[in-house]
C-alpha cells in the first residue's frame, strides 16, 4: 500500500524488494564502467557518499560547482547507457504514483557506508519539473525530510531495502537528506546502503 507523504510525494514500502538482486547487478554493471567516487563540494569538502551514474547526464560536483555532465570526468567517456531494467522499473514506479510516461535520462547511484550521510539540500540542478524516483537498497536509513522552506520542521522516515519514494509536484523542491547510516548488515549488501535516483534533467 502506498503512503502519501505530502502532496505529490508517495512512499511505496517494499515495492521493488523482489527485484533488489537484479537492481544490484545493474548497479554492478554501471560501476564497473564508471567507478564510484567521492565528489568534492564547491566549498572544498569531500562527500562521504560514493557516487556514479548512468544515462545521458549525471550530476557531478567539484570546485566549479554542481551540474549535470554528459561525460564521466574521471574517465572522459560518456556515462554508461542506462540499463533497460533500471529505466523500466523507474517508469513503472512513477506510474504507480500517477506520473505517466516518465522516461529518466539520468540514473544517479549513491553508495553509503557506515556513518555516511547527506546533509539537508534541495535538488534544483535539473532543468525540468519531472518527478524523481528514489529506490533504497541494502541497509536501512533515516530519510530527513524538511518542507519547501529551510526552516520547516524535519520529519524522519525510515527507508528500507526495496522501498521506493516518488517525489513530484509541490514536494519536488523540498529540503531533504540522509542521517548517518548505521553500522548494520544486510544479506544482499553487507554494510552498505545504495540509493538510485532517476530524473529527467533536460
Ligand atoms: C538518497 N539522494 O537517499 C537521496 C534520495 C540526492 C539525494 O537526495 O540528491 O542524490 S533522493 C530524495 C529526494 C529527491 C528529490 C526530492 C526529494 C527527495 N524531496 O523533495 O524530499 O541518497
Ligand atoms: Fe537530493
Amino acid at each position: 500500500p502506498a503512503q502519501a507523504l505530502a502532496p505529490g510525494a508517495w512512499l511505496f514500502p517494499g515495492l521493488v524488494h523482489a527485484r533488489a538482486p537484479a537492481l544490484l547487478s545493474a548497479i554492478g554493471e554501471v560501476v564497473r564502467r564508471a567507478p564510484l567516487r567521492h565528489m568534492t563540494t564547491p566549498g572544498g569538502g569531500r562527500m562521504s557518499v560514493g557516487m556514479s551514474g548512468c544515462g545521458a547526464r549525471v550530476w557531478v560536483s567539484d570546485a566549479a560547482g554542481y551540474r549535470y555532465e554528459t561525460h564521466d570526468p574521471r574517465t572522459g567517456r560518456p556515462w554508461p547507457t542506462m540499463p533497460a531494467l533500471l529505466r523500466d522499473i523507474a517508469g513503472e514506479c512513477a506510474q504507480k504514483a500517477g506520473y505517466d510516461g516518465f522516461v529518466p535520462d539520468s540514473g544517479l547511484i549513491n553508495r553509503y557506508g557506515p556513518g555516511d550521510r547527506m546533509g539537508l539540500h534541495q535538488d534544483r540542478d535539473e532543468r525540468c519539473d519531472a518527478p524523481i524516483v528514489s529506490i533504497s537498497l541494502g541497509v536501512s536509513a533515516v530519510f530527513l525530510w524538511g518542507g519547501v522552506t529551510r526552516s520547516d520542521p524535519v520529519r524522519r522516515i525510515v527507508v528500507r531495502n526495496g522501498d521506493v519514494v516518488v517525489w513530484g509536484g509541490p514536494s519536488r523542491l523540498a529540503w531533504h537528506g540522509i542521517a548517518p547510516v548505521p553500522q548494520a548488515q544486510h544479506p544482499l549488501c553487507g554494510d552498505v546502503r545504495y540509493n538510485l535516483t532517476f530524473r529527467r534533467t533536460a
